[in-house]
């Protein structure tokens, strides 16, 4: 018996996702623990998993379509940071690559923007998507993250924009890629380049002066779901070409319930909008 919470409607990935090439709901049955047992074999030794045809083809039409239907509504986000996304080893000389700012631009909706019927948000929501990815870790909980503006986004690079280099701030990132570019756009990096205690110096300079020989892409269509550890692996997505933006729902999971972003990262992230948000309600709070 499967011990996670049934939402008492089906679970919408019932419907989108292919689940005689992922059997994610039915994990206990041979098949499907084979297949668990493959991803997390594939986590704990590359450091990613990358399931290509994830969503079967009429559902990603939907997912798409309903994207680019919010997109429009979506800030421009000019985001600046350096590849940690924060602290700075403050020992580094000032032209060391890894103390630059990197700019990226992209038009991207935060999880505010993205409506409770959505179809993407109910995969995130999904107790059975939730549970799977936590299994393909081997974390003994996880949860989706609960900040009102971090949890889900979607995001999308526009011809001529690529995602600047960085490490994130979780430890494992999960994406869905719904639109691909035609060309370009390629999801790139070093996998597991750094740990808690050390760096791989000698891959994260060559990447960052631009030379791409040592790093990984893969080869992913949209409907591809990817787990990687992005926190310890230097990771980007290459210049949009062509006509297409490029379009990603980034799934945001949390070890510890309940954790929030702080308003200072998230008028950073977010820009003008958020800020006006969350100024608005320390005004009516101060005035209940
Ligand atoms: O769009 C992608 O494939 C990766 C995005 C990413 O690295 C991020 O949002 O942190
Ligand atoms: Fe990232």
């Amino acid at each position: 018996m499967s011990e996670i919470h049934q939402n008492t409607e089906t679970d919408i990935v019932l419907s989108l996702v292919d689940l005689s090439r992922y059997p994610i709901a039915d994990l206990e049955s041979p098949e499907g623990s084979a297949f668990l047992k493959e991803c997390q074999d594939h986590m704990e030794t590359h450091g990613w998993c990358n399931l290509d045809g994830f969503i079967r083809a009429d559902a990603l039409a939907a997912l798409a379509g309903e994207s680019n239907t919010l997109l429009p509504t979506a800030d421009v986000l000019t985001i600046k940071r350096n590849i940690y996304q924060g602290a700075i080893d403050p020992n580094l000389p000032e032209s060391d690559p890894r103390r630059r700012e990197y700019v990226h631009v992209a038009q991207q909706l935060a999880d505010d923007q993205i409506p409770q019927d959505t179809l993407i948000q109910k995969l995130y929501q999904s107790e059975l998507l939730t549970d799977f990815v936590r299994r393909v870790q081997k974390k003994q909980v996880l949860y989706r993250c609960a900040d009102e503006f971090q949890a889900l986004n979607v995001v999308a690079l526009h011809p001529g924009s690529w995602h600047a280099w960085h490490y994130d701030t979780t430890e494992c990132t999960v994406t869905l890629l719904l639109q691909a570019a035609e060309n370009g756009g390629d999801f790139a990096f070093l996998p597991n380049s750094r740990t808690d205690e050390t760096e791989d110096r000698e891959a994260v300079d060559r990447l960052l002066s631009g030379d791409m020989s040592h790093a990984r892409k893969f080869d992913r269509g949209a409907g591809t779901f990817t787990l990687f550890r992005g926190g310890y692996s230097l990771h980007g997505v290459t210049e949009v070409l062509g006509e297409t933006p490029r379009v990603t729902a980034i799934m945001t999971y949390d070890e510890q319930e309940g954790r929030v972003i702080s308003d200072d990262i998230n008028v950073r992230i977010y820009g003008k909008r958020v800020e006006k948000i969350l100024a608005d309600r320390a005004a009516s709070q101060a005035n209940a």
